[in-house]
C-alpha cells in the first residue's frame, strides 16, 4: 500500500483555539490566501466584469453579499482587500470606494435628505468641500463644526441636534495635527440618547497606529491613496465597521453598487500588495519623523513643531492613551534613548516657519529630496503648504482661525534615511534665510504665470482642487 500523500493546509485557516495572529501577520496574510485552483501563491487580477451564473441567479462565491455577478456589485481583488483591511481594523465588514472622498460621499448620502452632521472644526478640505459645498447644496445637510479637542462634554452633547445622525472625528487633524481624545468623544457622543454614529478618518494613523473600532467607534474610514496603499500610485478609499452594524454595513455596501464608485481591480491588487509593508513602513515613518521633529524643536528657523509624538506636545498624553495595541507594543520595544524627545506617531510632521511672508513657499522650492506636492502617506517625503494647496478650498478667515496660516509647511516623512531628510530641511531653511531677490522674482514670475493658466481655464465657482 503506498503511504498516504500529505497535503498542506492551502490557505490561511487559524484554529479557532490558537492564540489570535499579530497585526503583520495578518497584513500579509489574510485576503492573499493561495489559490485553490492554481496554488498562485499571489492572487491573480481579476479583470472579468461579468461572471458566469450556474443557473439563473446562483452566483458562484463571496463571502458577504450574493456571490459574483457583475464587477461593480463585486470583484473578488476587492473582495481579498476590503477583507484584509477589515482584519487589520477588527473590523468585521469592509467597503471600498474609488477614492477616499467618494468614500466620504456614499458615508453622508447614506444619512438621507436634512440629516445633522457635527464635525471637528479641522477636517481635509475636501471634506469640509463635500460637507459645505455639495451635501448641503443636494441633500440638505446641516453641518456644525466644532473644535473637539477643547470643547466641554455639555457643548458637545448640546450640539447634538433631534436630527443629528453623525459624528465625524478625524485625528490627528490635517494639517496641524490636533489630537482629539477619541474614545473619551465616543462615549460621551453615545451617551446621547439619540446615540448618533461616530466616524473616524482613519487615513493619518492608519491602522497600525490607530484602532478606532476597539475604541468604540461606529465607522472607520481611510484615503488607501496614503499609508495603506503607502507607494503614491492608486487613488482609493475604504471604509470597515463591526459586527454590530450589519444593516449599515448592508445600506454602504448598496450605496457602493449603486452609485458605482468602486476601485478597479488593478487598484485593489495594488493596495493589498501595499498593505502586507503596512506595519514595516509606518514604524519607519514613525521612527523618521520623530527624529525630524526633534531636529526641527532644535532649529532658530522654526517658530513652532507639530508632532504629537513629542513629549512636549500639549496632547501628548493624548496621544499616547489611544495607540493601538500593536503600536504600542512596538514602542515598548524600542531602546530607551530612540524615546528620548518622544515616541513615533505616524509620519506626518507640520512645522511653522520663521522668516515672515512668502518663507514657507520659498522653503518648498529648495528641498531636494521632500517633493513639493499634496499628499501624504508614500514611501517618499513630500512638502506642502496647506493654506494654497490642500486647504484652499476653505475659506481664508475659517482656516486661519485653526491655525493654517502662510506659514504652516506640511511634511510627510518617507521612508528614506532619516540623516538624508534631516540634511535636506536644514539645507532649505539656511538657503531661505539667505534667499537672494532673485530667486523670488522666479518664484513671482512663476505665480503669475500659473495665475494666467488658472484665469484662461476656470470662472472660479467650481475650482478643482484636491
Ligand atoms: O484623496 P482621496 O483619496 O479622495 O482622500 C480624501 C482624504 C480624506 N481624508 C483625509 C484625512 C485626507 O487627507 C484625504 C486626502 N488628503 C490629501 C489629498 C492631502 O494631501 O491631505
Amino acid at each position: 500500500m503506498s503511504p498516504a500523500l500529505l497535503l498542506h493546509q492551502n490557505g490561511y485557516n487559524r484554529p479557532e483555539e490558537r492564540r489570535p495572529d499579530g497585526f503583520a501577520t495578518n497584513a500579509i496574510h489574510v485576503g492573499s490566501e493561495p489559490s485553490q485552483e492554481t496554488g498562485a501563491v499571489m492572487p491573480a487580477i481579476s479583470l472579468s466584469t461579468t461572471f458566469k451564473q450556474d443557473a439563473v441567479g446562483v452566483h458562484k462565491g463571496r463571502l458577504f453579499w450574493n456571490g459574483y455577478e457583475y464587477s461593480r456589485s463585486g470583484n473578488p481583488n476587492r473582495d481579498a482587500f476590503e477583507k484584509a483591511i477589515s482584519s487589520l481594523e477588527f473590523g468585521k465588514y469592509g467597503i471600498a470606494f474609488a477614492s477616499g472622498s467618494a468614500t466620504t460621499a456614499t458615508v453622508i448620502q447614506s444619512l438621507g435628505p436634512g440629516a445633522h452632521v457635527l464635525a471637528v472644526n479641522d477636517v481635509y478640505g475636501g471634506t469640509f468641500r463635500y460637507l459645505t459645498r455639495v451635501a448641503e447644496e443636494t441633500q440638505g445637510l446641516e453641518v456644525t463644526f466644532v473644535d473637539l479637542q477643547t470643547a466641554s462634554d455639555k457643548e458637545i452633547l448640546s450640539k447634538i441636534r433631534p436630527n443629528t445622525k453623525l459624528v465625524w472625528i478625524e485625528s490627528p487633524t490635517n494639517p496641524t495635527l490636533r489630537v482629539i481624545d477619541v474614545p473619551h468623544i465616543i462615549r460621551v457622543v453615545h451617551s446621547h440618547p439619540s446615540r448618533p454614529l461616530v466616524l473616524v478618518d482613519n487615513t493619518f494613523l492608519s491602522p497600525f497606529y490607530s484602532s478606532p473600532l476597539l475604541l468604540g467607534a461606529d465607522i472607520v474610514m481611510h484615503s488607501v491613496t496614503k499609508y495603506i496603499n503607502g507607494h503614491s500610485d492608486v487613488v482609493m478609499g475604504v471604509l470597515v465597521l463591526p459586527e454590530r452594524h450589519l444593516q449599515l454595513a448592508e445600506r454602504l455596501r448598496y450605496l457602493q453598487n449603486a452609485s458605482g464608485a468602486i476601485p478597479s481591480p488593478f487598484d485593489c491588487w495594488l493596495a493589498l500588495r501595499g498593505v502586507k509593508t503596512l506595519p514595516l513602513r509606518m514604524k519607519q515613518h514613525g521612527l523618521n519623523a520623530l527624529r525630524i521633529a526633534s531636529r526641527l524643536a532644535e532649529s532658530p528657523y522654526v517658530q513652532e513643531v507639530i508632532y504629537p509624538g513629542l513629549v512636549n506636545h500639549p496632547r501628548h498624553a493624548v496621544a499616547l492613551a489611544s495607540l493601538s495595541p500593536h503600536a504600542a507594543k512596538f514602542i515598548d520595544s524600542l531602546p530607551a534613548e530612540t524615546l528620548t524627545h518622544g515616541v513615533p506617531y505616524g509620519g506626518m510632521v507640520s512645522f511653522r516657519i520663521k522668516g515672515g511672508e512668502g518663507a514657507a513657499e520659498k522653503f518648498l522650492t529648495k528641498t531636494r529630496l521632500f517633493t513639493l506636492a499634496e499628499s501624504l502617506g508614500g514611501v517618499e517625503s513630500l512638502a506642502e503648504l496647506p493654506a494654497l494647496m490642500t486647504h484652499g478650498s476653505i475659506p481664508k478667515e475659517e482656516r486661519e482661525k485653526i491655525g493654517i496660516n502662510e506659514d504652516l509647511i506640511r511634511l510627510s516623512i518617507g521612508c528614506e534615511e532619516a540623516e538624508d531628510l534631516i540634511d535636506d530641511i536644514e539645507q532649505a531653511l539656511e538657503n531661505v534665510v539667505g534667499e537672494s531677490a532673485l530667486i523670488i522674482d522666479e518664484l513671482a514670475i512663476k505665480k503669475a504665470h500659473a495665475a494666467e493658466v488658472v484665469k484662461g481655464h476656470a470662472n472660479g465657482v467650481y475650482p478643482i482642487e484636491a
